[in-house]
């Protein structure tokens, strides 16, 4: 395969891990000796207050107006950078797009080849920075300061039966999280009450809490860009035999696993560690989902904790680390914290 002269970044997370720019129109070029962001007039003067030094703004406002607008432009750069083959993320480029990148990537003197670069981008953002880091701990910090608050909502609530919902609880969260300087929440709140629980991504509903309910929740909050993680599961005052059974054991397998994992080995075999004791105790068909995933600007990025990721972790690695039990009819456990990949171990970034 031809290596490509230059790289078409439509992914906007990639544009924004790249350049700074956080519009939700525009896409990048990325050449040999000069990068290139490419937006219009709605997005010009954001672009031109944060974006990275050295990145050339092409403005392609009158577009609408001139359809050859940015076949000129385009050309101009490709011509100038002798682009012959040009990378794609063809994980995120819709078809219509590439159809049009390709039309107007034809210049008189032949055309070009294109090449898919889905991934390498991501891959570069696993291993995170200084300042990265520092913005993923403050987002955990916020979203913790949101939890302490909703966990004494549940206890006063439990206090006084059908007083709040799911979706009640859900908004909470939304309003804490804003409250404590996120600039959004980073995904919709999972919050689950008694049997609703053994449903891994459960959607809120118009269920009340009861005394005896299990309540699963799982939030995160965005913070200059960076997202936060989090799932705690809250048994009632008395819980049952089989609630502290069951949460015993995850709570277990989790620490255990953090205990384990470092950079250097799969996410197939960080996977494994706590896979391994809720098999052993009998739960391995009640835990089906991947245990854990790389977080940073998206939510869910590389790498992968599950059976089917092979490559290794890498160190300053941000990943989360959330096995779960859910027993369908009756309820559900899952504990996830987000740790930092170390070069001997990790570091956890969960306190609550
Ligand atoms: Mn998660």
């Amino acid at each position: 395969m031809n290596k490509p002269q230059a790289k078409l970044i439509t992914n906007r997370s990639n544009i924004s891990y790249l350049s700074g720019f956080t519009g939700s129109s525009g896409f990048m070029l990325l050449t040999k000796n000069k990068n290139y962001l490419f937006t219009d007039s709605r997005y010009i003067e954001r672009a031109k207050n944060t974006i990275k030094k050295g990145i050339e703004i092409v403005d392609v406002t009158k577009v609408w107006r001139n359809p050859k607008e940015l076949e000129e432009s385009w050309q101009k750069i490709l011509r100038k950078h002798r682009i012959k083959v040009l990378g794609v993320e063809e994980d995120n480029l819709t078809v219509a797009k590439f159809k049009k990148f390709k039309k107007i990537s034809k210049p008189k003197n032949g055309k070009i080849k294109f090449t898919d670069i889905s991934g390498e981008i991501e891959s570069k953002r696993e291993i995170k920075t200084g300042i990265e880091i520092k913005l993923i701990q403050k987002s955990q910090r916020i979203n913790e300061k949101a939890f302490t608050e909703i966990k004494k909502i549940v206890q006063a609530a439990r206090r006084n039966s059908n007083s709040i919902s799911e979706v009640d609880l859900a908004w909470k969260i939304r309003e804490l999280s804003h409250k404590y300087g996120a600039e959004d929440i980073a995904f919709e709140p999972i919050v689950a009450f008694g049997k609703n629980s053994a449903i891994p991504h459960h959607q809120p509903g118009e269920i009340h809490l009861k005394k005896d309910d299990v309540v699963l929740i799982d939030m995160g909050v965005k913070y200059k860009g960076y997202c936060s993680d989090m799932t705690r599961t809250l048994l009632p005052q008395k819980p049952s035999f089989r609630q502290k059974e069951i949460y015993t054991i995850v709570l277990n397998a989790q620490k255990e696993a953090i205990k384990k994992i470092h950079a250097g080995i799969t996410g197939k075999k960080a996977d494994s560690y706590s896979r391994a004791i809720i098999e052993k105790a009998g739960y391995g068909d009640y835990y089906e989902h991947a245990g854990g995933h790389g977080i940073g600007l998206d939510i869910h990025e590389s790498p992968s904790l599950s059976v089917n990721y092979t490559k290794k972790l890498k160190k300053n690695s941000v990943i989360t680390v959330e096995p779960g039990i859910y027993i369908p009819g009756e309820f559900g456990v899952r504990i996830e914290d987000m740790i930092l990949l170390t070069a001997h171990g990790n570091k956890n970034l969960t306190f609550s």
